[in-house]
């Protein structure tokens, strides 16, 4: 059947999620597809449409009516495929049902911080860090004893889901905040977490994607920037400014690329969000999720070159592989980034460790590969990676406790004293 050969080829499935959007009165979409001509190609980019992809010579195109009338408008043939795809024909779904399942969409995840921070006073609260291109709010829900108060204790931050369709990494961190709350009366480790740390969590740094990933297509990467070219998103994970377009091959300059770098360093109101809540605190560590390929990943990026933490960046890493181990027997790989994966350049953790010398991990969730699911995780495997998640989580709290008070309060402040001098100085490659 053309259309599973068409999904294997393109995507490695054999469906692809296409659904209406909820809340006005459903408009019905369609699949059209444009003969990929220089000509028309120069036709079609001034008109922003929603390319879905390039298939043998021809561009598909997900078009509402509005969109129709355009391409009848400006002359330009097309072929509607809409009946190749079944999943569109579907009936149109709320976000509350189970279109995403146990995974969280936007609103869903919005509620459940709310109902955290609700039950919690004392220990939970929600700040909007920032908002993004389409109007949603980029929360950070903020964990400890005395949580309204800023006290000295040592900060550590968690990010999920900067892309968009490792809805896992969604997951992983709001499942630590929740774990987090309900169990400080009852274990003696979290406890004493919560007491001496103030625990930051921003399970959900690209909302905007997340959204497009659950409703219109499940692969979807980046935010959803409109870039100037008329291709839609930037890779948030190549937009923080450390080493920021460093080379061609960590980050692309081309919009359409899966990897596109943005229009300059922190361009989008996802990064800028994470970027001011870094330069408001002092954070001791940080970890940041993806998936997948179930490793744990630490500076360097951009360079396969070592940095000069690596001796204590590896023994953590090996200490929180060990604890991972422990509970369902996964094995977590671990190693610097760029010498064990790929280079990238302007990710969240270059940047993080290149101004301020904590330790940044990239935690990769499972599974390990494709054949294991790739970006699909079932939904019995959600609590299963979040078990084996935690005691890394909970050991590189411990850590960053450990080390603010072994840090003297002098260091602690030239550093903080640099993070503001930087942010003043704002480029800050490699001085
Ligand atoms: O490419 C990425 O952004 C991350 N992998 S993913 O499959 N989740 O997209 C890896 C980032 C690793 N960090 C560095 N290499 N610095
Ligand atoms: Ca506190
Ligand atoms: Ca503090
Ligand atoms: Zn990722």
């Amino acid at each position: 059947m053309i259309i599973n050969a068409l999904a294997l080829v393109l995507f490695g499935i054999s469906c692809v999620f296409l659904l209406s959007s909820p809340g006005a009165p459903p408009e019905k979409k369609e699949i059209v597809s444009v003969e990929k001509t220089p000509q028309l190609a120069a036709r079609l980019q001034p008109l922003c449409l929603d390319r879905l992809f390039e298939w043998e010579g021809r561009v598909y195109i997900l078009a509402g009516p509005p969109d129709l009338q355009t391409l009848d408008r400006s002359g330009i043939p097309y072929l509607v495929e809409s009946h190749k795809f079944p999943a569109l024909s579907r009936k149109p779904v709320t976000l509350q049902d189970g279109i995403n399942g146990d995974y969280h969409s936007y609103a869903e995840l919005e509620t459940d911080l709310q109902a955290l921070e609700q039950s919690y006073p004392q220990l939970a609260r929600l700040f909007t860090i920032g908002l993004t291109l389409e109007g949603r709010k980029i929360y950070a829900l903020k964990i400890s004893d005395n949580a309204a108060l800023d006290e000295e204790e040592a900060e550590v931050l968690f990010l999920g889901c900067h892309h968009a369709r490792e809805w896992i990494s969604v997951e992983v961190p709001f499942l630590l905040a929740k774990h987090l709350l309900e169990h400080y009366t009852t274990d003696a480790e979290v406890r004493r977490a919560v007491d001496e740390s103030e625990v930051w969590i921003v399970p959900l740094v690209n909302p905007d994607g997340l959204e497009y990933s659950i409703r219109y297509y499940r692969y979807w990467r980046k935010n959803r920037r409109l870039n100037a070219d008329g291709s839609f998103g930037v890779d948030l994970n190549r937009n923080y400014d450390y080493g920021w377009g460093y080379d061609n091959e960590g980050s692309s300059p081309v919009p359409a690329s899966e990897v596109f770098r943005g229009s300059a360093p922190f361009s989008e109101p996802e990064t800028q969000a994470v970027r001011d809540l870094f330069w408001q605190r002092e954070f001791q560590s940080l970890v940041s999720y993806h998936s997948y390929s179930q490793v744990i990943l630490y500076p360097w990026g951009y360079t396969t070159a070592l940095t000069d933490q690596d001796a204590l960046h590896e023994s953590l890493a090996a200490g929180m592989s060990t604890l991972m181990e422990a509970v369902n027997g996964s094995i977590y790989g671990f190693g610097a980034s760029a010498a064990s994966l790929y280079l990238t350049n302007g990710d969240t953790t270059d940047w993080a460790f290149g101004i301020s010398g904590i330790p940044a991990y990239t935690i990769e969730l499972p599974p390990v590969d494709q054949l294991g699911g790739g970006f699909f995780n079932a939904e019995r495997d959600i609590q299963p990676i979040f078990r084996e998640n935690l005691p890394a989580a909970l050991y590189l709290i411990d850590w960053s406790i450990s080390d603010f008070v072994a840090s003297p309060a002098a260091t602690r402040e030239a550093r903080e004293g640099g993070l503001k001098g930087r942010k003043q100085s704002q480029g800050c490659f490699l001085q």
